[in-house]
């Protein structure tokens, strides 16, 4: 068992136990009998707190004592799900507290499932970076991930009438057991004002003081990020805001009092809710607040430390490295600036070769619409000393490109930050940094090749990819132990948890007909887990028996949500006119939310919904069909869908995902990739082989060349094909809208009129390749081998792999080893 491989102290089931009551005695003055299921929850997870706590100490210490390199991953999210289960993991011992808790009465898994998810994230981006710090953790890399501690997270979603209706995420109201307040730490951030220059005698030039501007307090609290049976405990760090002055009620200045209540306004709304935007960028000025308060706090911080134990600063990049997850904190460039020249008192060219040395961006998408263009006015309102720091770098930029480029104005349109009155932050994080790297190989590409041309031709030695990956510690161990155990028991050895690779050795059992029986029954046992939680949750009961194939991820036209239910409701069409037509019984199981301000997408979400209900309601096909939508798609149900799952959909637009990640966990769970030529897709073909994946539709290159030529017409589709014109009328006909025929106008529309996404294109191809898989799924022998093979090849996709790539490539880290 996992617990009993423990590297450090051994488990004591008995003091763990003794903790559990303290604490519930002491917390809550109760008895196990009379706690409730929240209090219980937070009486186990502060008895496995106290068991981080001085590896916690120890770890840093050692980093100290080493002086060792750290990486700051800054992220305006982290999207982290729960943490008490994979605490206990990474600690070794979670079999035996659930034990211990089985000795009280009490299940594991319903006090798991008291934890409110830390939804501190939207989708990809978000959890990503929360894999990459737990891999940084199990690596034995010191690093911070530097984040925002929204009151609010990513919203809880609800199907009221088949619409998404937003909930707030209430996360903290319990209060957060495993977080730890460090106001010693705190950091003054100031907005707004203006810029008063100086002449300074002893530095013999100009100073830059911000002046008449509002300030608020950033405090951080930090969040133990636990390292897999290695005794590393790193922290994520997120950034809370309180007023600089508290209230004094005796004081009875007006100015004091309205000062008060505007920094106490100013507060809280920084820090308020995470916007729930995905891909799509909409220029407003809280949001940069909430950049510059996260980045300008972790900087400060990050500085002080240094300047602690070290008296040149320009040994910074030696023990510093800042990794930029997409533009969001890209304000690091110009705040560091700032601190180096303001506060330490470089100049420039000194304070440039430091911050381009500290700096690396990660791109994460290519869609237009994410890119985010600050407008000049507001910038510069807000941060009027940063601003004037942006204008600089633009301008020696602009003189380097006119020296190479002489005359030639295309490339200062495209390169240039300050642009048609925009601040473009994209150009700004790849000027400055040291390293730009895509997020799968395809994606580099279309980087390299394509949208960031210019900056590739110019500065070629900054690109590289780094395709990205999952933690397997939570995708497999955590969120599937029956196949988990199996892989165990079929290596031999446990060892795949830090090293995947080895799964490869699972290959052989592919061809073995009892270990294929085996991976079936641990599936089937997985979708009826799936099951369970649908009918508690949903009130819809699915067959099991059946195919479970399954899209879930952020709904985006990109992803191609409406292509899939516009493909069911052909079958549909198909089962009714043709009853005894051949088709395993298929689940078709859906789970996404829509950004709150994304009418199409909410539209999708209505005709998920509305489709489901017409289907589920028809007995004619119900032996054959189902269609579910799960509510509130977040990364606790995340983990019970992965393990359930025998299709993954991965239909994306070729070009449009840069990576995707989900495609990951399906595929370490023994799903079967069906999907287009994009992201990641492309590499887990690579390795699991064409043979064993269901790949359609058109290639990355047909598609940008249909893009470059203005598109197509997909009016010629809907005329010619008489099953997709069907399928197209009944959006407009009523048939899903209770005979309305308004509901889904729009989504039709922009499908006779433009199908930027190429639906209507690919939806034959897309045909050809379900009807296939479906096909593939009566032949339970091949099926269980391409599962298996699945799980088998999926070692690259570990996230460990890739942080070893961005430390051997771009962040230079040494490992820290403690006792
Ligand atoms: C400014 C609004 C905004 C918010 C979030 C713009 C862009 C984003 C993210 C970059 C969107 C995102 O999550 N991208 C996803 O990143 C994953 C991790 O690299 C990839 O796997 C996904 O393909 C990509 O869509």
């Amino acid at each position: 068992a996992v617990g009993e491989k423990r590297v450090f102290e051994p488990f004591d089931k008995e003091a763990f136990k003794k903790e559990i009551l303290n604490n519930i005695k002491y917390l809550f003055r109760k008895t196990p009998e009379t706690a409730s299921q929240q209090e219980i929850f937070q009486a186990v997870a502060y008895a496995s707190k106290d068991m981080i706590i001085d590896e916690w100490l120890n770890a840093h210490k050692e980093y100290e004592k080493q002086d060792a390199k750290t990486v700051y991953y800054l992220s305006m999210e982290f999207l982290m799900g729960r943490a008490l289960g994979n605490n206990l993991i990474n600690l070794c011992c979670y079999k035996e507290v659930a034990e211990v808790l089985q000795e009280m009465g009490l299940d594991i898994n319903v006090v798991e499932d008291q934890e409110p998810d830390a939804a501190l994230g939207n989708g990809g981006l978000g959890r990503l970076a929360a894999c990459f710090i737990e891999s940084l953790s199990t690596l034995n890399y010191p690093a911070y991930g530097c984040t925002i501690r929204y009151k609010y997270g990513m919203f809880k979603q609800q199907i009221v009438n088949g619409e998404q209706v937003e909930i707030p995420d209430d996360w903290l109201k319990n209060g957060n057991p495993f977080e730890i307040k460090r106001p010693e730490y705190s950091q003054e951030i100031k907005f707004g004002g203006y810029v008063r220059i100086e002449y300074n005698e002893k530095l013999g030039r100009n100073i830059y003081i911000q002046d008449g501007y509002q300030s608020v307090m950033a405090v951080p609290y930090d969040l133990p990020v636990v390292g897999y049976n290695n005794g590393i405990v790193n922290s994520l760090r997120i950034w809370d805001a309180e007023p600089l002055v508290q209230f004094n009620l005796d004081s009875f200045d007006k100015g004091d009092y309205q000062k008060a209540v505007e920094q106490e306004n100013l507060a809280k709304s920084i820090v308020e809710v995470l916007y729930p935007n995905d891909n799509h960028y909409s220029g407003k000025e809280l949001r940069l607040k909430q950049q510059y308060f996260f980045v300008s706090a972790s900087l400060q911080q990050v500085i002080k430390k240094f300047k602690a134990t070290h008296d040149d600063i320009h040994q910074l990049p030696d023990k510093v490295v800042f990794q930029l997850n997409d533009t969001h904190p890209t304000v690091t460039v110009p705040e560091l600036m700032r601190i180096l020249i303001d506060e330490e008192n470089l100049e420039w060219d000194d304070a440039w070769d430091i911050t381009s040395r500290c700096c690396a961006y990660t791109n994460h998408t290519i869609m237009a619409e994410a890119l985010e263009k600050w407008p000049v006015d507001l910038f510069m309102r807000l941060l009027p000393r940063v601003y004037q720091i942006v204008e600089e770098i633009n301008r020696r930029f602009l003189i380097q490109v006119e020296e190479k480029y002489p005359n030639q104005y295309d490339k200062i349109r495209n390169m240039a930050i300050l642009y048609e009155g925009q601040v473009r932050m994209a150009n700004m994080a790849i000027i400055a940094g040291f390293s730009v790297n895509g997020v799968a190989r395809l994606h580099t590409q279309i980087l390299e090749e394509r949208e960031l041309h210019d900056f590739y031709e110019m500065m070629p030695e900054k690109f590289n990819n780094k395709t990205n990956g999952i933690t397997q510690r939570r995708f497999l161990l955590h969120a599937n132990p029956l196949l988990a155990q199996w892989v165990t028991d079929k290596l031999g050895t446990d060892e795949w948890i830090t090293n995947l690779p080895l799964l490869k050795g699972l290959a052989p059992l592919a061809d073995d007909s009892k270990a294929r029986k085996e991976f079936q029954e641990i599936k089937y046992q997985n979708k009826l887990r799936l099951a369970k939680y649908i009918k508690e949750h949903n009130g819809i009961d699915i067959n099991p028996d059946s195919i479970f194939d399954v899209q879930v991820k952020r709904l985006h036209e990109y992803k191609r949500q409406l292509m899939n239910i516009m493909h069911i409701m052909y079958l549909y069409n198909q089962l009714k006119d043709n009853p005894d037509m051949k088709f395993y019984p298929t689940t078709f199981i859906f789970g996404a939310k829509a950004a709150a301000g994304y009418k199409t997408a909410k539209q999708t979400i209505k005709l998920i919904n509305s489709v489901a209900d017409v289907i589920n309601n028809d007995s004619a096909v119900n032996d054959k069909m189902k269609v579910v939508f799960i509510e509130n798609y977040c990364v606790s149900n995340a983990e019970i869908i992965f393990a359930a799952s025998n299709v993954s959909e991965q239909i994306s637009t070729a070009s449009k995902e840069a990576s995707g990640t989900g495609n990951m966990k399906f595929m370490l769970n023994g799903a079967i990739t069906l999907g287009t030529m994009d992201g990641a897709n492309v590499e887990i073909v690579e390795e699991v082989g064409s043979e064993n994946a269901f790949i359609f539709g058109m290639s990355s290159d047909e598609v940008m060349g249909y893009e470059a030529n203005g598109g197509y017409n997909p009016r010629e589709i809907y005329e010619q094909d008489a099953d997709i014109h069907r399928v197209m009328d009944q959006m407009v006909d009523g048939t899903y809208s209770n005979g309305d025929t308004e509901t889904f106008r729009e989504l039709f529309n922009s499908l006779i009129n433009q199908d930027v996404y190429f639906i209507l294109k690919d939806f034959r191809s897309y045909a050809e390749a379900r009807e296939k898989i479906n096909e593939a799924y009566r032949d339970s022998k091949s099926w269980n081998r391409m599962a298996i093979l699945n799980t088998a090849c999926s070692g690259k996709f570990s996230s460990d792999r890739t942080i070893e790539e961005y430390v051997r490539d771009i962040w230079h880290l040494k490992k820290v080893f403690v006792r």
